[in-house]
C-alpha cells in the first residue's frame, strides 16, 4: 500500500532539506566574509605599526591568521553538527556569533514552505484516489501542525515526517477491536449486518470475522440472508462447514428478512453470542438491493451493520459507503483487499467522508487474513 505516495513524500521533505543546506551555505558565507574583513584590518594595522621586532610581528600575523583559519574551522564542524572540541578549546561565544549560528542551525517553517510540502504529495494522493475534501483536511492539518514551527538542520527530515504522518492518520477514524468485543458482551445475541455491492468481500469477511471471535470463545450462528446470487448458499455453507458454525439458511428466492429473523430465533433458543448476516449485493446500488436491505434491518434490528468495501475500487468503494450510509445506516467500514491494494485512498478517506470508523482490513483469502485497523500504522506505513 502507499507505494506511489511514499516516494512524493520523501521528495518533498529532500526539497525542503534542500532549503535548509542552501540557506546554511548563504550564512556560511557572510561569517566567512565577516572574517576576511577582520583579517584584513589587523593585517592593515601590523603594516603601518613601527618596525621593532619584524620576527615578533611575523609571529603575531601567524597567529593572527591561524585563530581567523580556527574560528572558521570550529563554524563549519558545527554547523554540520560535528564539533569534536575539547571544552577548554571552545572559544568563548559573543552574542551575535551565537546569534548567527542559531541561525544557521535553525528554521521557520512559512507557508512557502507548506506549500512546497502539499504541492508535492497532493498530486500523488489525488492519483492514488484519495478523495479532494480528504486532501483539504490534510493541508490544513498540516498548515496547524507546522507553520511557525522552528525545525533544526539536522531534525527537520524527523519532525516534517512526524507532521505528515499525523495529518493523514488524523483523517482516519478507527474502530477498536476492544469496543467491539465489550459490546458484544453487553448484548445477546449480538446482531451483525454485513452490506456492500456484489464482489466486494462480504462472505469471506464474514468467514474472517467467525475465526476471529471463534478464537475469542464467542458462540455464533450465521444467517444465510443472500437468497439472491446463485451458489451464495452453498459458498457460505462451505465455510460455516469448515469452522464449524451453525447456518440458518432458506431457499433461493426467500425472504431473506425472514432468514435472519429465523437464525436470531435460534440463538435466542441456543444462547448465542453473535449472530452474522450476510447479505446479496447487485452490481449497482439499485431499489431493490435497497428495498430488500432496508427490510432485512427492520426485521433483524442489527446491533451493528458493517459497509464492507473493496479497496482495490478507491473513489468507488467511498461513494458506495456514502450511499450505503444514506440509505441503509452503517456503524462501520470494513476495506477488503488491502494486501493487493497498492494505492491506499480508499482507506485514508472512507472514514473522514463518511464520518464512520474503519474497523478492519481484509489481507488475503484466508480465514486469518484480517487485521485490526491501526491509523497510526497505517500512517506510518506511507514513511517506511
Ligand atoms: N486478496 C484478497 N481477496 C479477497 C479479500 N476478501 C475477499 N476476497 C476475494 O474477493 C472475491 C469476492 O469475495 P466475496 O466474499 O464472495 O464477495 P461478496 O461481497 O460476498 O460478493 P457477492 O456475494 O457476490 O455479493 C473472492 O474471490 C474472495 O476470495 C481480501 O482481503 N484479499
Ligand atoms: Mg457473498
Amino acid at each position: 500500500m502507499f507505494d506511489f505516495i511514499k516516494k512524493k513524500i520523501k521528495d518533498s521533505i529532500n526539497s525542503i532539506q534542500k532549503k535548509l543546506v542552501k540557506e546554511e551555505e548563504s550564512e556560511e558565507k557572510k561569517l566567512e566574509e565577516h572574517g576576511q574583513v577582520a583579517e584584513n584590518k589587523s593585517q592593515e594595522r601590523m603594516a603601518e605599526a613601527p618596525v621593532k621586532n619584524e620576527h615578533a610581528d611575523a609571529v603575531a600575523i601567524k597567529e593572527k591568521q591561524a585563530e581567523t583559519l580556527e574560528s572558521k574551522g570550529t563554524e563549519r564542524q558545527t554547523a554540520v553538527g560535528e564539533s569534536e572540541q575539547k571544552p577548554t578549546e571552545k572559544k568563548k561565544e559573543t552574542s551575535e556569533e551565537s546569534g548567527k549560528k542559531h541561525r544557521i542551525f535553525s528554521h521557520k517553517i512559512n507557508e512557502d514552505d507548506i506549500a512546497g510540502i502539499y504541492s508535492g504529495i497532493r498530486d500523488a494522493l489525488l492519483e492514488n484516489n484519495v478523495a479532494l475534501v480528504v486532501l483539504e483536511a490534510i493541508h490544513n492539518d498540516l498548515r496547524e501542525n507546522l507553520v511557525g514551527k522552528e525545525v533544526s538542520f539536522l531534525s527537520n527530515k524527523k519532525e516534517i515526517e512526524a507532521a505528515i504522518k499525523k495529518s493523514i492518520s488524523d483523517v482516519m477514524l478507527e474502530y477498536p477491536v476492544e469496543k467491539l468485543l465489550s459490546e458484544i458482551k453487553q448484548k445477546k445475541p449480538y446482531t451483525i449486518l454485513f452490506v456492500g455491492v456484489n464482489g466486494a468481500g462480504k462472505t469471506t469477511t464474514l468467514a474472517k470475522l467467525i475465526r476471529f471471535f471463534l478464537k475469542r470463545g464467542l458462540k455464533i450462528i450465521v444467517s444465510a440472508s443472500d437468497t439472491f446470487r446463485a451458489a451464495s448458499i452453498e459458498q457460505l455453507e462451505i465455510h460455516t462447514s469448515k469452522l464449524g458454525v451453525k447456518i440458518i439458511k432458506h431457499n433461493y428466492g426467500a425472504d431473506p428478512a425472514a432468514v435472519a429473523f429465523d437464525a436470531i430465533k435460534y440463538a435466542k433458543s441456543y444462547g448465542a453470542d453473535l449472530v452474522l448476516v450476510d447479505t446479496a449485493g447487485r452490481s449497482d446500488i439499485n431499489k431493490n438491493l435497497i428495498d430488500e436491505l432496508k427490510k432485512v434491518k427492520r426485521v433483524s434490528k442489527p446491533d451493528l451493520t458493517i459497509f464492507i468495501g473493496d479497496a482495490l475500487t478507491g473513489n468507488d468503494a467511498v461513494n458506495q459507503a456514502k450511499i450505503f450510509d444514506k440509505e441503509i445506516g452503517i456503524d462501520a467500514t470494513i476495506l477488503s483487499k488491502a494486501d493487493v491494494d497498492k494505492k491506499g485512498g480508499a482507506v485514508i478517506s472512507i472514514s473522514y467522508v463518511t464520518k464512520k470508523p474503519i474497523m478492519f482490513l481484509g489481507t488475503g483469502q484466508g480465514y486469518d487474513d484480517l487485521v485490526p485497523f491501526d491509523k497510526e500504522k497505517t500512517a506510518g506505513f506511507l514513511l517506511d
